[in-house]
């Protein structure tokens, strides 16, 4: 079954009309029922933790819109959770943890990734029986450079100069630091998989912050050696890479890391976007704020991307996560004109 649902065949490279649609932080603050289950949780990471909470939360979306695809409630930061940095969300704030210094990374736990998320795998199972059959269910976590500009700064930045620095003057220790996030990514995308996970997405939100060779040197190389790892444990394992704001970088990215899907943010121009769908699957391209404003420049958005890569293999998405100021009803409306949607 799980090789006939339509976002699967469009990740195999099949061209699907109308495309498989879901959105990027479908789960979330924008959603009253996702704020009425949040303010039952003992704080976010309590969310993520408790599988009847982070089931109901990756239902929500599900039952409302009928998405072709759930993703796993949860967070890329569960992975300096696991490795004690103390991680914890300021409520209208983001995520704070200890920044990390240069010091510490010979000293980093090297934690059993089965045992120690054990409830993030038990909401898979327990996922995959509540889902419709033709359901895609997104396994998910953070590239090894997002989820470092993190531990390193210990919030989030506008320009992750905090991480940018310490590559720059710790090369070794960084490169050290980004190998052990990618084995533990890894150790955690194969676990997803054997827990019911159809396929994953690997989100690099700040790739667009980088150089040209430190974009290759930390989001290329690394992601290469997930994905690397993933298959060789799990043959087939169909895999969509998002590097956010990586523009011109995106062209061969797909052959340089071995992603199935390339994710494109809002930013990336038509023209380019055709000729990464022209050796395989691209996913997204919406401007997220249209989820705000809604009415006629929504309408005109949807039909500009359908008519752009409809055609090819793609996965109809946001191009970044949906914001809490989006409106359900527009949400509604993106369903429904995709789905109306035809063929060019
Ligand atoms: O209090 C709340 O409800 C917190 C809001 C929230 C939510 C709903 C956070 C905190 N994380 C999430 C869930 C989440 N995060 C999902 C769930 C599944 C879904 O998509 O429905 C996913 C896939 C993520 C991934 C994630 N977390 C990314 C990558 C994608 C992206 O949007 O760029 C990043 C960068 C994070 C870190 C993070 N977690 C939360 C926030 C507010 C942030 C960003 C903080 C910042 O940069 O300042």
């Amino acid at each position: 079954m799980a090789a006939q649902r339509k976002l699967m065949r469009v990740l195999a490279g099949e061209a699907v009309a109308p495309p498989p649609i879901w959105l990027m932080r479908q789960a979330g603050r924008y959603l009253p029922e996702y704020r009425a289950t949040r303010a039952t949780a003992n704080g976010f990471l309590d969310l993520c933790y408790t599988p009847e909470l982070a089931v109901e939360v990756t239902m929500q979306p599900i039952r409302r819109f009928g998405f072709d695809a759930a993703i796993l409630f949860s967070d890329i930061l569960v992975i300096p959770d696991i490795l004690d940095r103390g991680v914890h969300f300021v409520e209208g704030e983001g995520p704070r943890m200890t920044p990390l210094a240069v010091e510490d990374i010979g000293t980093l736990p090297r934690p059993s990734v089965d045992e120690i998320l054990a409830p993030v795998f038990e909401t898979l199972r327990r996922l995959r029986r509540e889902l419709p059959e033709e359901t895609t269910l997104l396994g998910f976590c953070g590239a090894p450079w997002t989820v470092a500009t993190y531990m390193l700064a210990g919030r989030g930045t506008s320009d992750q100069a905090p991480a940018r620095l310490f590559a720059m003057r710790h090369a070794a220790e960084f490169d050290q630091l980004l190998a052990l996030i990618a084995d533990l990514s890894a150790d955690y995308l194969i676990s997803q998989i054997d827990a019911g996970a159809d396929a994953v997405q690997i989100f690099d939100s700040w790739a667009g912050v980088l150089d040209e060779t430190s974009f290759d040197r930390f989001c290329v190389r690394p992601m290469a050696r997930i994905v690397e790892k993933v298959r060789r444990a799990r043959p087939g394992t169909r895999i969509i890479g998002f590097a956010k704001g990586a523009g011109a970088l995106l062209e061969d990215y797909r052959q340089r890391t071995g992603v199935d899907c390339v994710g494109l943010d809002w930013t990336v121009p038509r023209k380019l976007a055709r000729a990464i769908q022209a050796d395989g699957a691209v996913q997204g391209n919406l401007d997220p704020l249209l989820m705000v404003a809604g009415g006629a420049a929504l309408d005109a958005g949807i039909d500009r991307v359908l008519a752009d890569l409809g055609e090819g293999p793609f996965i109809f998405n946001l191009g970044h996560g949906i914001t809490p100021q989006a409106d359900p009803d527009n949400v509604a409306r993106l369903v429904q004109r995709v789905r109306a949607w035809g063929g060019a």
